[in-house]
């Protein structure tokens, strides 16, 4: 088996394969080929998509094992003392993996990701991004890191075997990514999951892009509490997709696209801007069922138990004849996948779209994602850093109707109106009453 750096594994409960069997990632690669990124960003999606998924990166096991580190010299496969340190790491690695996959059946699946990649400008970008905030190298100057780990690879050049589809790694199931996703060499694809990774891995790109996420301007219906709906933008909404043409204007995004759902209050929000846009029925904003174009006390009063049942559970609480979160997360998978594919894009969504596009990004679960705050009227500048995303709030100076309810104290069927109603923010039909 091949050298390998990370060991990247998902639990979960539904069927992965014809055995149910949970899948170990075993990510493979010399140095500085992007393992750790791919780990982060296949875990964060994974888990974004509902397959609990796990990362244990033997480099923080090594970094446990030996506080201090002090060069190269350590890699050396020479190096008798380190290896030990190196194959009980591997060891211990693998017994928490045990610990963590609790497999009844005693069975998994292992799917290797192999990132081979001979481009010394991306390595040397790579180290520049990623390895000078490493804890390997805390006050170390730029030139001396960079020094120190391109003979930390050669070290491991000496031993490094690449997986090897045409003789002994034929039986596997990998995918080896050639150059950052130039190319692809699939081998033995087993199920669900492992066609997921791959489709995942073909999108993905490293290029520098900003994404910019909105929710359309305050609608009629927002203003007078009420959900769903397709009602067209209120005088402020309209003065807000101004304040948007303006400030997509100003940011000089090139060759930005627009996406919108296919509601009125969206697409208005786009027209202003004065640039092609394109309509996205999966962005349209999450079905309430029987609840659509109610508001929060009409909910209340018309179907406590449901309004209760809610706040409960939010994330997987389902609307009759309705959706819940965790359906939106499928329903709007593809968007995340073509996302994934492009450049600068402007999304013109909905509050509960908005918070699950937000999610995958800032790798939130299903118990905060439900309450993530998404304001009108507020821009959300993304842009990637090293293993994440940077995310900055713009609020466009337009005023808008909060329409945020946070998860009251009593959430039970029993409680009373009042306290059902305790956190609906204010809007117009309050505020007009003497
Ligand atoms: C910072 N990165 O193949 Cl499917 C800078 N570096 C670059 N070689 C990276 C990570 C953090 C990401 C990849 C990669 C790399 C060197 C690489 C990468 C690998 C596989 C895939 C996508 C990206
Ligand atoms: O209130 C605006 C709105 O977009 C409604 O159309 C939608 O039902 C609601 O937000 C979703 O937010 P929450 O899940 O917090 O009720």
């Amino acid at each position: 088996m091949k050298k390998n750096k990370m060991l990247h594994v998902n639990r979960r409960s539904w069927a992965s394969n014809m055995t149910n069997s949970p899948t170990l990632i075993i990510m493979v690669g010399l140095p500085a080929r992007g393992k750790t990124y791919v780990s982060k960003k296949l875990t964060r999606y994974l888990n974004w998509i509902g397959v609990p998924t796990k990362v244990f990166n033997l480099g923080q096991y090594r970094r446990e094992a030996v506080k201090t580190y002090k060069s190269y010299e350590f890699f050396r496969h020479d190096n008798e003392e380190a290896m030990k340190i190196r194959k009980e790491c591997a060891i211990a690695a693998l017994k928490d993996v045990k610990t963590y996959l609790l497999d009844e059946n005693g069975q998994i699946a292992v799917f290797f990701v192999e990132s081979v990649c001979d481009d010394p400008e991306v390595i040397a970008a790579n180290i520049k991004e990623v390895k000078v905030s490493s804890p390997d190298y805390a006050d170390v100057a730029e030139d001396r890191i960079m020094d120190d780990f391109l003979k930390r690879i050669e070290c491991y050049k000496v031993t490094y075997e690449p997986l090897d589809p045409d003789d002994c790694d034929k039986e596997l199931s990998f995918i080896k990514v050639i150059n950052v996703g130039r190319r692809f060499l699939v081998n033995k694809v087993q199920d669900y999951i492992q066609s997921k990774i791959v489709y995942y891995l073909m999108n993905i790109h490293v290029h520098p892009r900003t994404i910019y996420l909105s929710r359309h301007g305050e609608s009629e219906y927002n203003s007078l509490g009420r959900l769903g709906g397709d009602s067209g933008l209120s005088h402020r909404g309209k003065q807000y997709a101004e304040a948007l043409r303006q400030f997509v204007e100003e940011q000089r995004i090139p060759d930005l696209k627009v996406w919108t759902s296919q509601l009125k209050r969206t697409i208005q929000t786009a027209e202003a801007l004065g640039v092609p846009y394109e309509q996205w029925k999966i962005l349209n904003e999450l079905d309430a069922g029987v609840c659509e174009e109610l508001t929060y006390s009409e909910i209340q009063d018309k179907y406590p138990d449901e309004f209760a049942l809610r706040d409960q559970d939010k994330y997987h609480y389902r609307y009759p004849g309705g959706e819940s979160y965790q359906d939106l997360v499928q329903r709007v998978e593809p968007v995340i996948m073509e996302l994934e594919r492009q450049g600068n894009v402007l999304v013109i969504a909905h509050q509960a779209v908005m918070r699950c596009l937000i999610a995958y990004f800032m790798n939130k679960g299903a118990d905060e994602l439900p309450y993530l705050k998404c304001p009108l009227h507020t821009v959300l500048k993304l842009t990637p850093v090293a293993y994440g995303c940077k995310i900055e709030s713009i609020y466009l100076n337009v005023e808008a109707v909060n329409t945020h309810r946070d998860r009251p104290l009593n959430v039970s069927l029993t409680r009373t109106r009042e306290e059902a109603l305790s956190t609906v923010p204010h809007h117009k039909i309050l505020e007009t009453v003497p």
